[in-house]
């Protein structure tokens, strides 16, 4: 059966680019045929420094994040990654089956690493090795992304086929797919649209958070940067101004309409006009979910039960694929 597997990283607070770039489609997976696991991936995480007290907090909150849009933990298995061992030992057996090579050309890390790519931690580094451990643990098929992980999702294809063919195991690891579908699948930051909005971006005012109150969510709309010119009569009519183009996105995204649709509806129209729509449409969204997830954080103990729960069932689908990955490479394990 296809298996849908996806994570998040809990780096910090959830942004609007996580939600529709991510949690939004988790949430309409889970009512397909397929089988879904949804992890909150906190050996990621501290790939860059987390101060300890942070880490705890951002991973109950990203697990409130998914659980507030409409996870539903008896349709999908929703769990943190480092309470199933699994993905740590197979991303170690996958360390050596990666080329340096490889991981030079992922272009995440020259984003993240920038000029200082000496100072950074070798797991930040070897990052896209565990990522393919954490999908093909479960052998899943299917992986919804944003566009900024298409990269490391071809990576788990590569690292599966050499896997499969230097140890002559053909199909043992399936080769899967990265799903990137509808008009926000790269939701950019509001102060620069060439970059993409991050939860861990220098300025909150990049950012909509999705903790976020209605004052606050206005102002970012309000204050992001855009170009002085009214909305275009035609989506083309925004292909060389990125920050327009992104807020008709997000717009589109929201409402569950294209692109298209919204120019439509909007043409001609200013952006004392079209920024205000925004923030109402994003309140709208966003406000039900934030309440919910305050009120899921007031109870840590209850989100730890289901996380907990969530790993025993990743564990059984885990355990019999990694023990025959260890059997396959030789290692004596009975
Ligand atoms: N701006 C975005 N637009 C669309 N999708 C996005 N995603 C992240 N940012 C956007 C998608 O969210 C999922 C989880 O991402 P992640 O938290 O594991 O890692 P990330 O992509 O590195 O996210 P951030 O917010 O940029 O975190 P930091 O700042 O800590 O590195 C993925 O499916 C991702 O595509």
């Amino acid at each position: 059966t296809p298996r849908v597997f996806s994570g998040i990283k809990p780096s910090g607070g959830l942004t609007l680019g996580n939600y529709l770039g991510a949690i939004k489609k988790f949430v309409q997976t889970q009512d397909s045929e397929m089988e879904t696991i949804y992890c909150v991936v906190d050996l990621h995480a501290v790939t860059v420094w987390q101060d300890p007290a942070d880490l705890t907090h951002a991973t109950r909150e990203v697990a409130a994040g998914y659980l507030a849009s409409g996870l539903d933990p008896a349709k999908s298995i929703l769990f943190n990654q480092s309470r199933v061992s699994g993905h740590a030992e197979l991303g170690w057996l996958f360390n050596c089956v990666a080329r340096v090579g490889w991981m030079n050309r992922m272009t995440q890390f020259k984003e993240k690493a920038g000029k200082n790519a000496e100072k950074q931690s070798l797991g930040l580094y070897a990052y896209p090795s565990l990522m393919a451990a954490d999908i093909l643990l479960y052998h899943a098929t299917h992986v919804p992304v944003g566009e900024d992980q298409k990269q490391h999702v071809e990576l788990t294809r590569d690292i599966a086929s050499k896997f499969n063919h230097d140890f002559k195991a053909e199909g043992f690891f399936p080769l899967p797919e990265p799903v990137i579908e509808g008009p926000a699948t790269r939701v950019m930051n509001l102060r620069d649209g060439t970059k993409k909005m991050s939860k861990s971006g220098e300025s909150d005012m990049e950012r909509i958070n999705m903790t976020d109150d209605a004052d606050k969510i206005a102002k970012k709309f309000r204050k992001a940067r855009t170009d002085p010119d009214a909305l275009p009569d035609n989506y083309e009519g925004l292909k060389d101004r990125p920050e327009a183009r992104n807020l008709v996105d997000i717009y589109a995204a929201l409402s569950d309409t294209t692109a298209e649709a919204v120019i439509t509806e909007y043409a001609g129209a200013g952006w004392g006009q079209f920024k205000p729509a925004l923030a109402d449409l994003a309140v709208d969204k966003l406000a039900p979910i934030s309440e919910e997830m305050a009120r899921l954080m007031a109870d840590p103990a209850e989100i730890d039960r289901t996380l907990a729960a969530g790993a025993d069932r990743a564990r059984e689908i885990a355990e019999p694929i990694l023990s025959k990955t260890f059997d396959i490479m030789g290692f004596v394990r009975g």
